[in-house]
């Protein structure tokens, strides 16, 4: 059985979450439930990033101890992957013992390896980031990013040799051209290590919040470097008396957004080099969403709550909007009345519509009995390439062109009924047989892109199995042609996305 093992980054807890961290949520759950279908061993990991001075300053200021608001506000977090019906198997928080015991195994053997050294710091920390930047990335003495001035920060505190790492990772890179997908993401990684890698600071003097260094409690781990090993950690202890690692590590793709790239494409494989573990099988790098051109982001307030989204049009159509809106990978604009146009004319139209015509044919025409049929079919071509593409869409992390081609499916069961026009063969006894044949193609149909589309569309695919009688067996198998059984009893079906008024959804 294959292994398949995908994560999110784990969300910082400064504050609630938005439609940007549903995005990624929503591609790994996507990924994770579509290599189900293939019979795949998977585990999809999530969780929410609890240390670093940018959560310990919030909670400062909110007058609570750390603990005791991340405990509140991590509940927030944990409802982000219910909200857009994400099947998580393990929701790792860092603040968890098994997560703080193991952060401390594994930089105790990356010192025990020799990578770690004492020495003084001097530099500018952006608390936004958490992350020390160099004069030549500010601009006008700001972070790019966060639009603040970085604070000046001296002490002594623990370094990663990370420079020792810059040619088992460029040989990593040349041996494994897709380690890093999309492909000029990839090129931006490798790029970065080229231009040469300056060891880094693994640990804050003087912090009270965060994982004690092991050799020196007097100082914490780096909130990125006990972020990161989360990774792995999680295979721990998510299930106890289970080490997960032998399943699952390192048959691992972590998915992010490209301005945590270097964190992930650079420092994680040397961190675990350094450690002795293997590094992960392929990391994939998606763009931002950007609303009127600024990134969604907590700090700049533009934020989007899923919330709202998935309480107007339900949590199928903010997953089919998320990936549909913006192709996989690169930037998008994106606006609520794309969302708005998307609900109806591709969910509530092209498939809600097309399943409420079809069974309504059937039971008009048919009496509510599918035709038994066999042979090939006028749909038989395109049910076999979902078959095919949607698959190797998928194993590049294509969610956006995977849903393309299962809507080629839809539409062109559209254009069967506009052509066959089934009404006319109705009034004509003698075209019988070619009724049969329409109808039967239409349920056959839309039974395979229920299937295929249940890992986008998980709530909208078992109505449309139901409505047609089929088996909800969801197995990647049988996105064939052919494989629908004539039944009895269909009747027209409700429809399948109801009318959205833009006025209550504006509000
Ligand atoms: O970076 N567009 O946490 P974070 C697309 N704790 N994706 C977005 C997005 C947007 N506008 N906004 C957020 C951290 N994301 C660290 C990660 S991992 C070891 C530690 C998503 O709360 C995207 O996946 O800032 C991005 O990488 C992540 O949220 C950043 O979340």
């Amino acid at each position: 059985m294959t292994s398949f093992y995908i994560t999110t980054p784990i969300y910082y807890v400064n504050s609630t979450p938005h439609i940007g961290h549903a995005y990624t949520t929503i591609a790994a759950d996507i990924l994770t439930r579509h290599h189900k279908q293939r019979g795949d061993e998977t585990f999809f990991l999530t969780g929410t990033d609890e240390h670093g001075s940018k959560v310990y300053r919030v909670a400062e200021e909110q007058g609570l101890d750390p603990k005791t608001y991340v405990d509140q506000i991590a509940e927030a977090w944990r409802e982000l992957p219910r909200l857009v019906d994400a099947d998580y198997d393990f929701f790792i928080r860092t603040t968890d013992e098994g997560h703080k015991r193991f952060v401390q195994e594994f930089i105790q053997r990356i010192y025990d390896n020799g990578y770690i050294y004492r020495d003084v710091y001097s530099g500018l920390y952006c608390v936004g980031c958490e992350e020390f930047k160099a004069e030549a990335e500010l601009v006008d003495g700001k972070c790019p990013i966060h639009g603040t001035v970085p604070e000046r920060i001296e002490e002594t505190n623990y370094f990663f040799k990370l420079s020792a790492f810059q040619q088992p990772l460029l040989e990593l890179y040349d041996a494994r051209p897709d380690f890093v997908l999309p492909r000029f993401r990839y090129n931006e990684a490798r790029s970065f290590i080229e231009g040469g890698l300056q060891d880094f600071s693994l640990s804050r003097a003087g912090h009270p919040w965060g994982v004690p260094v092991p050799w020196d409690d007097s100082q914490v781990v780096y909130v990125w470097v006990d972020a990161l090993i989360n990774y792995v950690s999680a295979l721990t202890y998510a299930r106890e008396g289970e080490d997960l690692r032998e399943k699952f590590w390192p048959e691992v793709r972590h998915l992010l957004a490209k301005d945590i790239l270097r964190f992930h494409c650079v420092f994680w494989p040397a961190l675990l080099l350094a450690a002795g573990y293997e590094v992960p099988k392929q990391l994939f790098v998606h763009g931002w969403l950007l609303l009127d051109d600024t990134k969604i982001s907590k700090s700049v307030g533009n934020v989007i709550d899923p919330l709202d989204l998935v309480d107007v049009y339900g949590s199928d159509a903010v997953r089919f909007w998320a990936v549909r809106a913006v192709s996989f990978g690169q930037d998008g604009n994106v606006t609520l009345d794309s969302l708005h146009e998307r609900y109806e004319r591709e969910l509530a139209n092209d498939l809600g519509n097309l399943v409420s015509r079809t069974t309504a044919m059937i039971a008009r025409y048919r009496d509510g009995r599918i035709p038994a049929i066999t042979g090939d079919g006028g749909v038989s071509d395109v049910i076999e390439a979902v078959k095919r593409e949607v698959p190797t869409r998928l194993d590049v992390f294509d969610v956006t062109g995977a849903v393309d081609v299962v809507w080629d499916l839809v539409r062109s069961l559209n254009k069967h009924v506009e052509q066959t026009k089934p009404w006319e063969l109705a009034k004509d006894e003698a075209r019988s047989a070619d009724l049969d044949r329409v109808l039967y193609d239409l349920a056959d149909g839309l039974r395979a892109a229920a299937v295929a589309l249940s890992a986008y569309l998980p709530r909208t695919a078992p109505l449309i199995l139901r409505a047609l009688g089929q088996s909800e067996d969801l197995a990647w198998e049988n996105v064939e042609p052919g494989r629908t059984v004539p039944v009895e009893g269909i009747e027209p079906a409700a429809p399948l996305f109801p009318r959205v008024d833009p006025q209550t959804a504006a509000a």
